[in-house]
């Protein structure tokens, strides 16, 4: 991580985000289908699962300092409803939207009015697909997109958020 960290005692009562002692929490998100992984259509996603995405973010946390909290929802509200409780909980957001990332102004106002940085990712290059997959609400809000390099983007992604929180 780039900077020494400050106290985050509000005296609000809610949770903060960052703790003076203890690592930021990062919320990694998946949407949609994503529970799929490495069982279906490996051609465009790769073998690896979720559970062994999984693992690769928590030992890339362990790496950078950082408490990794992993979710996958097949639901957008239940996505509103995570990126909403990031606002108090977590200090950064990895989020793969799945195909809600094309279709989602609900995700993107919850990113906005969640104020913490979010990294987008995909496993595939989107912009090597489907001209429906070219465009991302998501990017509106997120500080910066990862895709194409699989399971690695959600390490970079990890890596990137490690400087800004
Ligand atoms: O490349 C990505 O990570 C995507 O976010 C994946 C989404 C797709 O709709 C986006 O355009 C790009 C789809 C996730 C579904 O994943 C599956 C994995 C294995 C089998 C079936 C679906």
């Amino acid at each position: 991580m780039a900077k020494a960290r400050k106290s985050a005692a509000n005296g609000n009562g809610k949770t903060p985000a960052k703790k003076a002692v203890g690592k930021p929490v990062i919320y990694v998100l998946n949407g949609p289908n994503l529970n799929m992984l490495g069982l279906r259509q490996p051609e465009i996603y790769g073998r690896a699962t979720l559970a062994d995405v999984e693992k690769l973010c928590a030992r890339a946390g362990d790496r950078l300092g950082l408490t990794i909290d992993f979710r996958q929802s097949n639901l957008e509200g239940e996505l509103v409803t995570w990126i909403q409780q990031a606002r108090t909980k977590a200090a950064g957001i990895v989020l793969n939207a799945g195909a809600y990332t094309h279709t989602s102004v609900a995700l993107l106002d919850a990113l906005n009015a969640a104020e913490k940085p979010c990294v987008e990712v995909h496993l595939s290059n989107i912009h090597r697909r489907e001209n429906f997959r070219h465009h991302s609400y998501i990017s509106l809000a997120a500080v910066g997109m990862i895709a194409g390099f699989g399971p690695k983007g959600y390490v970079l992604a990890l890596e990137a958020l490690a400087d800004i929180v």
